[in-house]
């Protein structure tokens, strides 16, 4: 995302906010040490949580109705070229800060307009649905992309079980927003926690996945382990990472983006070439890995290239509902 940070907006980190990341390098060069004694000693056991997850495989079968066709994205390029604030606003924050992001344990809490309110945590989510692979493209709205193997289920799956009321008409998904964790909170750009919505129908489309792990592992930190949500005919920050609550209600849901900026962030913030952002256009993107010198730029496709989506907006103004 490109921020307005007004320069009276800017934090100056203190010496107590850095402390995490030293943390977790002190802290990494001790499990070396302690991973070196745990292989002696014939096994990983003393591996706390947290970092045993990191890289983790993560099996599931590929979803050949899911997957698209062009080239992916490289490992290296999708995990260090990020947008994940909460870990600071450059793209290579988040890959160097999130480290600090504890994994292990985690629940997601699915309450609101549901006859099934329910706490689960990450092995129930893991094991609700069978894992699949699935192909997607992703097209932020800054103008790049990426193509990257997600692994997930439709998030229809857990919506199905939890039984929306008939008053359930939105989904809205909640981040983790802890300071402790999360060096770039301190910096007031978006309201936290991320916040993030879907329509039901939108979020009862199998295309939207919800995502464990990505390239055959667990996701990594800064992809928005354990869990985030891939809506892939939407800009990119409909796609809310790490989050802690799904909630089912009856109105619209405030999202992060929308507060920050109304007029340029819409709820929908469907991937479409003929409404231009109010300060550049949306027609062309640059996917990420080709950006040699010479590298043309693509043409963004209606909806990303998942024209099946069309239906779910039929009667609407795409110009007003952007
Ligand atoms: N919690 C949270 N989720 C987030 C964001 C964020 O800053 N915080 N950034 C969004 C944006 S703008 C994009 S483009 C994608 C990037 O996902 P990736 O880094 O896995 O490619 O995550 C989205 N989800
Ligand atoms: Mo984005």
């Amino acid at each position: 995302m490109l921020i307005k940070i007004r320069p009276d907006q800017i934090d100056i980190p203190t010496a107590s906010e850095i402390t995490p990341r030293d943390l977790y390098l002190s802290r990494r060069s001790f499990m070396a040490r302690v991973a070196a004694g745990a292989a002696l000693a014939g096994g990983m056991g003393a591996l706390p949580q947290a970092f045993a997850q990191q890289g983790r495989k993560l099996p599931a079968q590929l979803n050949n109705a899911f997957a698209v066709m062009d080239k992916q994205t490289a490992y290296k390029d999708a995990t260090s070229y990020n947008n994940y604030y909460e870990f600071g606003t450059d793209k290579a924050d988040p890959a160097k800060n999130a480290g600090t992001l504890k994994t292990s344990p985690w629940t997601i809490d699915i309450e609101g307009e549901v006859k099934k309110p329910m706490t689960l945590d990450l092995d129930a989510l893991t094991k609700l649905a069978p894992l699949e692979e699935r192909i997607y493209r992703m097209r932020c709205v800054e103008g790049w992309s990426m193509v990257i193997p997600w692994i997930g289920y439709s998030l229809s799956a857990l919506i199905k079980k939890a039984e929306p009321t008939g008053n359930a008409k939105y989904v809205e998904f909640v981040t983790l927003a802890d300071k402790k964790q999360m060096p770039g909170l301190s910096t007031p750009i978006l309201n936290w926690p991320y916040r993030e919505g879907l329509r039901m129908d939108e979020a009862n489309h199998p295309l939207t996945l919800l995502t464990l792990g990505m390239y055959g592992e667990v996701l990594p930190n800064q992809n928005g382990a354990p869990v985030r949500i891939i809506v892939p005919w939407k800009y990119g920050f409909k796609s809310a990472k790490s989050i802690v609550k799904i909630r089912f209600v009856k109105d619209e849901p405030k999202t992060a983006w929308n507060l920050y900026a109304p007029q340029e962030y819409g709820f929908y913030s469907n991937v479409n070439p003929n409404v231009d952002h109010p300060r550049w256009s949306q027609a062309t993107e640059r996917r990420i890995g080709e950006d040699g010198f010479f590298a043309p730029k693509r043409k963004t496709l209606m909806f990303n290239g998942y024209n099946d989506v069309a239906s779910l907006y039929t009667g609407m103004d795409l110009r007003k509902f952007f």
